[in-house]
């Protein structure tokens, strides 16, 4: 990364004070901060070209309608992908409810597999859920190792004939475990299943090439990468969208209505029904510029320079127990940790005190806490504005609150 200040310096929140202090902002994985060029891109959009997309037959729609669609052209090369390969929608979580009930409900039934990992956030894990309700089909799920490294053991010997789908977290909100999804998907199509990626927290932070990783569906969301809310993005291989059922219905997804029947949109629109989040995804355009600026490759490597260095200093704390892999090769900057008895909440709290924004709690993966054997932890997570001062004011934080509690 060639100019952190310079960086820092795009992003107006982070000139704000919280609670007295300088905003540390520690929750990136949970939503990251948006720089001016995204801020100023949407602002744009809605002072000079707003309209809704694909419906008027005038000047302006065509305008919000090009913009709309350049948006998408911008997220399929970032990933490597077709355009028409590339649907929006509001996030990870609706993009994999699209898969879970577009293709799993048609395809799944009673003595099928969903094969799933303990790491897995809610959203790659409820939808499959649900639609098992429906088909019948049984979740299976493969553990981690001590290290917190997906058991490939256990995953090969769970992979037989019966599993049809696997679901895999590209990268761990948790335990910011790095997954080698290539292998796994290798694995999983010579038993004949698909392989949905969950790559809401490797898009943001890495390089991802979907024919690279072979994905046959991978989700991810605008908002932790740069981009706003509300805006999030399915890929699937062309064969697969073409074949899959849409999972909503309404305006735009139709090609025609009868009073029983309809028929669909070409890919990717018939998975867009009702009016898109068109500005949401002009946003998310601007996001991937900038990001493309910086190249994905400083993106890691910062990333691993502050990781290994929160690493380092978190090392130092007595009675501080990091839940997730302690090597950067297969690790990203999603940092949990427990302090001695100290409830993740009080760390969070005495934190927010210092101007400190870190997250606690499950942080939407019940099943994993469970089986690390804690009802919380405290998780900070680093991007690209992230320095080592802001580290270090986490780890005095940390002290003081070892102080407050009379940790030994
Ligand atoms: N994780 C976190 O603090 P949505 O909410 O749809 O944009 O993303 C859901 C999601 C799916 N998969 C992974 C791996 C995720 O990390 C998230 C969001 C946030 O960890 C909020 S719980």
């Amino acid at each position: 990364m060639t100019d952190l200040a310079h960086i820092r310096a795009d992003f107006p929140i982070l000139r704000q004070e919280m609670n007295g202090y300088p905003l540390v902002y520690l929750d990136s994985a949970a939503t990251s901060q948006k720089p001016t060029a995204v801020l100023d891109a949407i602002t744009d959009f809605y002072e000079t070209a707003n309209a809704n997309v694909h419906r008027g037959a005038y000047a302006l729609s065509e305008i919000a309608t090009d913009r709309y669609e350049e948006a998408r052209t911008r997220v399929a090369g970032f990933i490597n992908a077709d355009r028409r390969e590339v649907a929006f929608n509001r996030g990870t979580t609706s993009a994999i409810n699209q898969v879970a009930y577009g293709w799993g409900l048609y395809n799944l039934k009673p003595g099928d597999r969903v094969l799933l990992t303990l790491m897995e956030h809610h959203a790659n894990i409820v939808p499959w859920q649900l639609v098992s309700r429906h088909t019948g089909a049984e979740l299976v799920y493969v553990p981690h190792t001590e290290s917190y490294e997906l058991d490939l053991e256990a995953y090969h010997s769970l992979l037989d004939e019966r599993v049809k789908v696997v679901g895999i977290t590209a990268m761990s909100n948790v335990l910011g475990t790095i997954n080698p999804v290539r292998q796994l998907a290798d694995a999983a199509h010579a038993a004949g299943a698909l392989v949905v990626v969950d790559a809401a927290q490797a898009v943001p932070h890495m390089a991802v090439d979907v024919k690279q990783m072979d994905a046959d569906f991978l989700a991810f969301s605008g908002h932790k990468m740069l981009g706003p809310t509300g805006i999030g993005v399915l890929y699937g291989k062309r064969e697969l969208l073409e074949a899959m059922e849409p999972a909503e219905g309404g305006g735009e997804m139709i090609s025609d209505v009868q009073l029983d029947s309809s028929t669909w949109a070409e890919v990717p629109h018939k998975f867009e029904a009702g009016t898109p989040p068109i500005a949401e995804a002009v946003g998310l355009g601007a996001a991937i510029s900038y990001l493309e600026k910086i190249g994905m490759d400083a993106v890691r490597s910062h990333e691993v320079d502050i990781t290994s260095y929160a690493l380092e200093r978190l090392g130092e704390i007595e009675n501080l127990t990091i839940y997730g892999p302690a090597d950067m090769t297969n690790r990203g900057g999603a940092v949990s940790f427990t302090l001695a008895d100290i409830h993740p909440h009080d760390l969070s709290t005495i934190l927010d005190q210092r101007g400190i924004a870190i997250r606690a709690g499950h942080h939407c993966a019940r099943p994993l806490a469970r089986s690390l054997n804690v009802p919380a932890t405290a998780r900070a997570s680093f991007y690209i504005y992230n320095v080592r001062a802001d580290v270090d004011a986490l780890i005095d934080g940390l002290h003081e609150a070892r102080e407050i509690f009379g940790v030994a």
